[in-house]
């Protein structure tokens, strides 16, 4: 490849982390995400959240409702499961048998709509011991939720407290620590032992990899770069991008695209989570060129993700060009309106 090309082929991509909610809104969301991507892992905190396999199945057919009026009819959800103090071993296996993809822990409490989630992973003993004998991934949202605890140290706080206990008693359980923020996760995950197998990954998001803190605060409060986990600093940013393009099989691409309204961002307790959906895939390549990495693009985006599922690789190729693209200042979102990420700007790379 040349150091600078200005055009670039791919096997088409997945997003191995998707906030696409339910109803109304729904529409309007996966039709930017089938675009780009051939599956996304949808994520299950819906209100209520979506804790067993019938509820994910129904959760499904409603997507693929969505899909079949929009007319695109390449694109597979990958359903996830939310677990909770109550999740069992049954559930686990039944899960496993009718093709869920993984299951969720979200420490209760940390982030949007995870009320519901596990107190404490004492309770989780017999669901996580089910996961690591069937191969069901569990995906981490890798933060504490002690209000003790400084909100920028939260996730690394947990992987001393949780992630590290969590993998010792369960060495061959396959985690995937989601959206990690922080150089003491991309570290700890590089460097994970793993005795040869396949047992941990982590994804990252387009806003981490591109921005810091000072994002949310540059020349006044930026709602809508704020999510969680928050941005950290600008040593951490360098630490996952060199993560993201180092070539290692244990970092992929998830979006963590999570849609709020306009209005439930600009508000005096705005809701956390980036719109990414609308050209996630240039937002990754501006990222990747920004270190001359552009030829780590492919396994990221298209190759590690599926290996780390054990599912077979896309085998489609899609076109990226280095062609700014304008973003709109708002997108239709149901009855409302929502404001993507980097709107009114640019961003370099488009989707042929
Ligand atoms: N983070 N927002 C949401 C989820 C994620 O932690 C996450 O996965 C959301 O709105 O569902 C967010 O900031
Ligand atoms: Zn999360
Ligand atoms: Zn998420």
């Amino acid at each position: 490849m040349a150091t600078n090309p200005t055009q670039i082929e791919l096997i088409q991509p997945d997003d191995w982390h998707l906030h696409i909610r339910d109803g109304e809104v729904m529409k309007d969301v996966l039709a930017d995400t089938a675009r780009q991507f051939a599956r996304a892992i949808i994520m299950p905190n819906l209100k209520p959240p979506v804790t067993t396999v019938d509820l994910a199945n129904a959760y499904r057919a409603r997507i693929e409702g969505q899909l079949k009026a929009l007319g695109m009819n390449s694109f597979t959800p990958l359903m996830t499961l939310y677990l909770t103090d109550n999740t069992s071993a049954d559930e686990v296996r039944k899960a496993k048998a009718e093709g869920i993809a993984a299951f969720k822990l979200y420490p209760a409490g940390a982030t949007t709509n995870s009320d519901a989630g596990v107190s404490d992973l004492k309770h989780c003993h017999a669901a996580l011991e089910a996961m690591q004998a069937v191969g069901m991934p569990l995906l981490v949202h890798g933060e504490v939720t002690s209000s003790e605890i400084d909100i920028f140290d939260r996730e690394a706080v947990f992987i001393d407290q949780v992630l590290e206990p969590l993998r010792k008693n369960f060495p061959e359980l396959k985690i995937v620590f989601e959206h990690i923020t922080t150089l003491q996760a991309a570290h700890y995950v590089r460097d994970a032992a793993t005795a040869g197998k396949n047992t941990i990954g982590a994804t990252i998001t387009p806003q981490h990899l591109l921005m810091n803190r000072n994002a949310i605060f540059a020349g006044g409060i930026r709602p809508h770069n704020y999510c969680l986990p928050v941005l950290k600093r600008e040593e951490h940013r360098i630490a996952l991008l060199e993560a993201a393009t180092s070539g290692s099989s244990r970092f992929f691409l998830g979006t963590d695209s999570a849609p709020h309204a306009k209005g439930a961002k600009e508000t005096a307790c705005g809701c956390a989570g980036c719109y990414s959906a609308f050209n996630a895939l240039g937002l990754y390549a501006e990222a990747f060129e920004s270190v001359g990495k552009l030829d780590k693009l492919e396994g990221f985006a298209s190759f590690f993700g599926p290996d780390f599922y054990a599912l077979p690789r896309n085998t489609k190729k899609i076109t990226l060009v280095k062609q700014a693209q304008s973003i709109p200042n708002e997108l239709p979102l149901g009855d409302a309106t929502i404001v993507p990420l980097r709107a009114g700007e640019t961003i370099a790379w488009s989707l042929v």
